[in-house]
């Protein structure tokens, strides 16, 4: 078994090209004015629902978000669409995800100082896979020229996490040497633009983190270095976040454009059964280690929504944490799913010191939680 386990580098892959919410709520009531106009008969013998205005003011006072990034602009704006326009790459092409994980996995590999010949595991987590097979971390695999095994993990907003805490067995194990867990997470073509309660919430990234041994960093002379003390994950089976797109859609004989099966939840619900879950989930792991919330320096948690992570730590510390200690990101880059805590330790974790705590969390659909207790080397 190995001694220690270590995060060595991670990377950051953001898309050029981002949506206001003023952008995002223009379009929207031009497309829910023009529905209401078009339908306006149907309306008034209430056979069609009237679409509700939305508000860039609603939506940064529930959420925090006030902008989004995403992989392709074009189409999410246009009411005659409204979901970008990503065309269809040839199979000889590299896939947007593996395009989009290489970019991060670049990155992670720079900051580790780490070649591509020094890694032996790919693990690709995300909330979707854009196919099924070939897995699309075997293709980053080959992309980079990577030997030995890849697979593709889906967990939702979990999926980083539970990835690493994959990775983190790995290592621990023996059973590889230097994993790279990346999250291209391309979130865009299952958000429902035309629904003002989601049309707001999702973004695009990629994010990858390296994960190998303490020994193997050493040799290559990372210069922030984090060790993983434990891991901790855990799901309870929930409805209230939900998408029912599947590659059983096609023999169901349903409209793949219905709303049910692009991404949507209950929010009010999923704000008050998660909160208290992700509080308890995060004493009882930084417990495993005598450790107490006060004890924390830095909290990376999950980017769904600023409320949601006031209410989290302010239940663990007692007190509103500063924004240096419990760093938010979902103002630039919305919900990310489950790349969101990986973006926020990406951006803040440099100026960390030898001893330091820090506490990387996610919490979402399933439900699921996951959680990874680290320390600055
Ligand atoms: N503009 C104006 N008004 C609005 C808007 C809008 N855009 N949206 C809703 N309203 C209205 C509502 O209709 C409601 O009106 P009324 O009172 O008349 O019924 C009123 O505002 C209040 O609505 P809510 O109670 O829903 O408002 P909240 O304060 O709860 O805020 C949130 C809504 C922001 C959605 C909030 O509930 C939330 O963030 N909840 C947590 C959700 C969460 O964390 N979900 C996790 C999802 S991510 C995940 O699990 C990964 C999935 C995989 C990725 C998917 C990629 C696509």
């Amino acid at each position: 078994m190995t001694s220690s386990v270590v995060i060595s580098g991670s990377g950051l892959w953001t898309p050029t090209h981002s949506i206001s919410n003023e952008e995002l709520v223009d379009a929207y009531n031009r497309y829910a004015e023009n529905f209401n106009r078009t339908n306006q008969a149907a309306i008034d013998n209430q056979e069609v629902v009237a679409k509700p205005f939305s508000s860039a003011e609603f939506i940064q006072k529930a959420s925090g978000i006030k902008s989004r990034y995403v992989y392709v602009k074009d189409g999410v704006l246009d009411i005659e669409r409204m979901r970008p326009n990503i065309p269809e790459r040839a199979d000889d092409e590299i896939s947007d995800q593996a395009e989009m994980a290489v970019f991060a996995a670049n990155k992670a590999l720079l900051e580790a100082n780490k070649q591509p010949s020094d890694i032996d595991a790919v693990i690709v987590a995300c909330a979707y896979t854009q196919r099924s097979y070939p897995a699309i971390a075997i293709e980053v695999q080959g992309a980079l020229g990577i030997e030995g095994f890849a697979f593709d993990m889906l967990v939702a907003c979990s999926a980083a996490t539970f990835a690493l805490h994959r990775a983190y067995e790995m290592i621990a194990a023996g059973t590889a040497k230097a994993v790279l867990v990346i999250n291209p997470e391309l979130t865009s073509p299952q958000v429902n633009y035309c629904d003002r309660d989601s049309h707001f919430i999702f973004g695009d990234v990629a994010t990858a983190m390296v994960v190998e041994s303490a020994e193997s960093a050493a040799t290559t002379g990372a210069e922030h270095v984090f060790e993983i003390l434990s891991t901790k994950a855990v799901t309870t089976y929930s409805n209230n976040i939900r998408s029912n797109f599947g590659y059983v859609s096609r023999v169901n004989d349903v409209d793949p454009f219905a709303a049910d099966k692009l991404f949507h939840q209950e929010g009010r619900k999923v704000f008050k059964e998660v909160c208290p879950m992700a509080a308890t989930h995060i004493s009882e792991h930084l417990a495993r280690h005598h450790l107490t919330p006060e004890h924390v320096n830095r909290w990376w948690l999950h980017q769904a929504n600023i409320n949601m992570n006031t209410l989290i730590t302010r239940k663990l510390l007692g007190r509103q944490p500063s924004a240096q200690e419990a760093p938010i990101v979902l103002d630039s880059y919305a919900n990310t799913a489950s790349a969101g805590s990986i973006i926020a330790f990406n951006l803040h974790h440099q100026d960390m010191h030898s001893g330091d705590y820090g506490l990387l969390c996610s919490f979402g659909a399933g439900y699921s939680i996951g959680s990874l207790v680290l320390k600055k080397i």
